[in-house]
This record gives C-alpha cells, structure tokens and sequence, in this order.
C-alpha cells in the first residue's frame, strides 16, 4: 500500500461479508478494480462468522488481483485467506479490549497465517454509530480536529503506520475536511478516511484536506453500476490528489 501512495491518494473498496458476501461481493470487488480501487478491505461491525469471512475472502481473492486485505471488528475478523490485516488499535475507545487484548489475542494466529500486519491507529469520530457502539469509542466530537490530532501523532509516535479517520459506516456526512486538514498538519504518517464518502465530490473534498487514501463501502452496496461509482470516485482522487 505505501508503494502506491508514492504516486497519489489511492481508494479502497470495503465489503462487509454480513451485507455483501459470495458471487456477488467476487463481481463488486471485480467491477472495483477494474474501475482503479487499490485494495479489497474485508470486514464489518458485527461480523461473527468466521466461515462468512474465509467464503467472503477466497470468493474475492479468486476474481481479483489486487490485495485483499482485512478489517477486523474483533479476532473474529482474522481470515487465513487474506493477503493482510489491518492491525489497528481503537485509540479512542474506553475498553482496554479494543485497545489492546483483542490485538494480544489475535496476533499469534496473524502470525500463523502470515499475513502482513500493516499497523493502524483508528480513531472514531462523531456519535451515534455501529463502530463506535460496539467499540466503545468516547465520542470524538467531528470538529475538533486538534484533538484528533493529538491522538493521530500519539499514534505516529508509537510506531503505527497510518491514521484512520473513521465516521462509521453510512454517516451522514464524512470527516469534515477541516479536521482532516489539521491531522495532517499535525502529523506525518499517512491518513486514511473513510465513513460517509458517496460521491467523487466528497472524495475531493477529503483528499485536498489530506486523506492520502479513502475507504468507501456502503456505495458499492448501494450502486446500480458499481463501475461507474467507483470510476467517479477514483477519478476524483486523482484529479485532486497534491503529488
Ligand atoms: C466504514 O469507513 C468505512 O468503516 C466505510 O464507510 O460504508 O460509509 O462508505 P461507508
């Protein structure tokens, strides 16, 4: 993944194996890449079902060439048939689980599996959301973005790899950009934003802010052509991406 950001902001497509799993998340992820996704990101909230997960990501894996990489909730989220994890710690979270026993528990088998652990701090904003419910996030207020900052260069600082600006999954509105904008003056690692992106105008607006790389995923479950989408979408990052 740092390999590709040397040339830009790059996207990435999120399939949730409990709304979008078999053939039909193997033709979404297809479409994707071939309209300049990245990388696959497998995972959801309330994912449970570790068979769901392995069907999900062998479906994948097998029609695509780009890498499919996790996005665990929980241990649960861990599949031996990805290419690599999202190693994230929920920094603003007020359980010692998301910070760090769930990772304790689920590092052996990552290693096991030999997938690639890319470490994240992942950092929920604004109420009222899935992620933030079951990750018992403290509520980050979405614009306050030094406060956000502070915990994205605590991140950097301990060792992590990338920042995730997370508004939880189908919010209203993204990250304002404002925010993002100063992380990104606060920090020096890359930045990932994610939760509410639904068309290549909102994809603007966060890579001019700073995202180096934006998650979208309830827009390819929504779209009736998900190629179009995702092309306006990607279009969009690289019109406005600063390298
Ligand atoms: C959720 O950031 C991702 O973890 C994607 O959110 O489903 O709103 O695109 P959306």
């Amino acid at each position: 993944m740092s390999e590709k950001l040397k040339n830009g902001s790059i996207h990435l497509t999120l399939i949730d194996p409990e709304k979008t799993g078999g053939d039909v998340a193997s033709t979404i992820c297809k479409s994707a890449e071939e309209a300049g996704t990245s990388a696959i990101l497998v995972g959801g909230s309330t994912l449970v079902a570790s068979e769901q997960l392995d069907d999900t990501v062998k479906n994948v894996k097998a029609s695509v060439g780009i890498p499919v990489i996790l996005f665990p909730n929980n241990i649960s989220g861990i599949s031996r048939f990805a290419d690599a994890i999202f190693f994230m710690s929920l920094l603003n979270s007020s359980s010692t689980y998301f910070l760090i026993d769930a990772q304790a528990l689920g590092a052996p088998l990552v290693r096991k599996y030999g997938l690639e652990a890319i470490p994240v701090g992942y950092l929920v904003l604004g109420g009222g959301t899935t992620v933030g419910f079951v990750g018992q996030a403290r509520p980050m207020p979405l614009t306050k973005g030094e406060l956000a900052g502070a915990y994205a260069l605590a991140a950097q600082y301990l060792g992590m790899h990338f920042i995730y600006l997370e508004a939880g999954s189908g919010a209203p509105e993204p990250v304002p950009p404002k925010t993002i904008a100063i992380v990104k003056k606060l920090t020096d690692i890359p930045i990932i934003v994610g939760g509410g992106i639904k068309t290549g105008e909102d994809a603007r607006r966060v890579v001019k802010a700073g995202a180096d790389v934006v998650v979208t995923g309830t827009v390819v479950e929504e779209a009736e052509n998900v190629g179009e989408k995702i092309g306006e979408i990607v279009s969009a990052i690289e019109e406005s991406s600063q390298r």
